[in-house]
């Protein structure tokens, strides 16, 4: 209900709305560039699954080129600059892990951290986008899915190698995740999604993943721990 109330109120081309969306606009677009450039990255460290890998990093130029038609659509330049800085984090926890060949690693981060996110964005986003963004949103969280699903099929075929690194890169990453989360709360509200929504989502999507990987529900306790302190 509140959120029918909020989404009547939108006013998609108010000021407000273009200066908050000129910052999550660009961070999903920053995302989905990374996202690309990840899964090139990805399919070197495994040359067994490069067609996929490449497959993967393709579809995530798309959902960029999507994204930003969205931002021209409400005639919003998206504040990259921003973008880049909300993202340098991960991004260098990722160039770490790839050049040490952390393919684990670089897995946590790519495969089921940022999918996660950004499904949880683009699942909230949807009922209170405008309808030009929300058809483009709803073809884009299908892929996230499936990226998702490929790190989770791959790191479950691997889980007793590499359960203590994922225990370590969870430790190191999951608290990055709460803290981006609070620099866009408030952007993210006058985009009517909420935080707490967003953090449900996202909680439910990585727990999933984390259970098909092999965790025991007493692991994935201690696991979604991390961060909630730094939240
Ligand atoms: C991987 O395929 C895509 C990576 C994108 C990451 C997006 C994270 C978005 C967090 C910002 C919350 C508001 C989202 C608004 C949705 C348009
Ligand atoms: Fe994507
Ligand atoms: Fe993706």
């Amino acid at each position: 209900m509140q959120q029918l109330a909020a989404t009547s109120e939108l006013d998609f081309h108010s000021d407000t709305y273009k200066d908050a969306y000129s910052r999550i606009n660009a961070i999903v677009i920053e995302g989905e560039q990374e996202a690309h450039e990840n899964y090139i990255r990805l399919a070197e460290l495994l040359p067994e699954h490069k067609d996929d890998l490449i497959r993967l990093s393709k579809m995530e130029s798309r959902h960029k080129k999507g994204f930003e038609a969205c931002g021209r659509n409400l005639q919003v330049t998206p504040d990259m600059q921003f973008a880049r800085e909300f993202f340098a984090e991960l991004h260098q926890n990722f160039q770490h892990a790839a050049a040490e060949g952390q393919v684990t690693t670089c897995l946590l981060i790519q495969s089921l951290i940022i999918e996660c996110f950004a499904i949880a964005a683009y699942n909230i986003y949807i009922p209170v986008a405008d309808d030009f963004a929300r058809k483009i949103t709803e073809g884009v969280v299908k892929d996230e899915y499936s990226h998702l699903n490929f790190g989770e099929v791959w790191l479950k075929d691997h889980f007793k190698e590499v359960k203590d690194e994922l225990e370590q890169a969870n430790r190191q990453n999951l608290p990055i995740v709460w803290k981006m989360l609070n620099q866009v709360e408030e952007d993210a509200r006058t985009l009517a999604m909420e935080k707490e929504a967003l953090v449900e989502d996202f909680m439910i999507q990585y727990g999933e993943a984390l259970s098909n990987i092999g965790f025991s529900p007493r692991d994935l306790m201690r696991l979604s721990a991390y961060g909630l302190t730094a939240a």
